[in-house]
């Protein structure tokens, strides 16, 4: 396989299946400005509206949560004239795409993937089919751009490699060599973000406690505010990072601070090693409010003008289907569909 034969190109999408956190931001969104921002690749940012219905999703709360997500994007920096933005159900070859994975990949490789087995629980009887097949969706939304990277946190890990095995069964089974092999990018201090309330929990969108996140539309008051009661330690912080070791929450309040000021957590940890909570919460909700108000009052203007988000999303649609058609008609013509004739 020759990788260099595809041109360097970024694809990743967010759920907009409800408000977007910190961990999102971190993890994800600020790292799509950075790729977006350095140049050489291609960038492609969505807003994965049909992975979001894999679970229950009220219609008007799904509109509103995908302009408030693309809204999101534009407010941390993604630029809609460098980067192509779109909604997932907007560029149907995402859906065609997948359907054509639904019969490459395997059920026993579903059935391994942990987001299933934590989505569905002990459930799983009732869970929709979608929710099982997600990660080849996901596979198709990387793949029908010939995407080489995808920023991502650490959780899609295990999805990113299934994806690198649809392409290869793919290409194996076509002997073919069509389909990239894309690299995850999962990289910095905020891989993870964990909940403010239990350290060994993903901060989610979904979790229960609104306590447990910190939104991307909390005003000052509510972040200082979550900030002040994050579950903590009672030590003072370490000077070294091998002092944060058993201590997930004193961790996860580091990283939120080096990813935010953009240091690493060797440095932050020799500015404020020795520090007690008591002073270390407020520099880190002072640094959080800094950084996070600009883009909550400019998502707030912008979901102001919805009818311009939407012709953003549909301009991105356009210039997105100029890749994803090709891509399409050539993998029918690799499994064998007779093409329409034109005239
Ligand atoms: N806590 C997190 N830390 C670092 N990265 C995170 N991401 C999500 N949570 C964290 C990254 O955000 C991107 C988009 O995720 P998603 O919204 O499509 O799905 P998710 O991972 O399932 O996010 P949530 O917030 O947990 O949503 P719900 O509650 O709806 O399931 C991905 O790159 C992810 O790694």
């Amino acid at each position: 396989m020759t990788q260099d034969k595809f041109t360097p190109r970024v694809f990743s999408g967010i759920q907009p299946s409800g408000g977007l956190t910190l961990g999102n931001y971190l993890g994800a969104i600020k790292r799509f400005v950075d790729m977006q921002d350095q140049g050489g690749f291609e960038t492609v940012y969505c807003m994965v509206d049909l992975h979001a219905i894999t679970v229950w999703q009220d219609p008007a709360d799904l509109t509103r949560n995908t302009r408030e997500l693309c809204a999101g994007f534009i407010a941390s920096g993604i630029d809609p004239e460098k980067s192509i933005l779109i909604n997932q159900s907007q560029v149907p070859e995402h859906a065609q795409l997948g359907w054509v994975f639904n019969c490459v990949a395997r059920m026993g490789w579903m059935g391994r993937m942990t987001q299933w087995k934590d989505k569905a629980g002990k459930n799983s009887e009732n869970a929709s089919l979608g929710l099982f097949g997600y990660p080849a969706l996901m596979a198709a939304d990387i793949l029908i751009y010939h995407a080489t990277h995808v920023p991502v946190g650490e959780d899609q890990k295990q999805h990113l490699e299934l994806t690198r095995d649809i392409a290869a069964k793919f290409n194996h089974d076509y002997k073919v060599d069509f389909f990239p092999l894309t690299e995850p990018v999962i990289e910095g201090a905020a891989t993870r973000v964990m909940s403010l309330r239990d350290g060994s929990k993903k901060m989610s969108k979904s979790d229960p406690s609104d306590m447990a996140r910190i939104n991307m539309t909390d005003d000052a008051d509510a972040i200082a505010k979550k900030i002040r009661k994050a579950k903590t330690d009672p030590d003072a912080l370490p000077s070294e990072v091998k002092g944060l070791e058993n201590r997930p929450e004193a961790r996860n309040l580091v990283n939120i601070y080096a990813a935010l000021n953009d240091q690493s957590v060797d440095a932050v940890l020799r500015d404020v090693g020795g520090r007690q909570f008591g002073e270390f919460k407020p520099m880190l909700a002072d640094l959080a409010v800094a950084k996070l108000a600009p883009i909550s009052s400019e998502m707030a203007r912008l979901m102001g003008h919805p009818d311009e988000i939407d012709r953003i999303l549909t301009r991105g649609a356009e210039r997105a289907r100029a890749i994803t058609a090709p891509i399409l008609r050539k993998t029918y013509d690799i499994v064998g569909m007779v093409p329409p004739v034109s005239g």
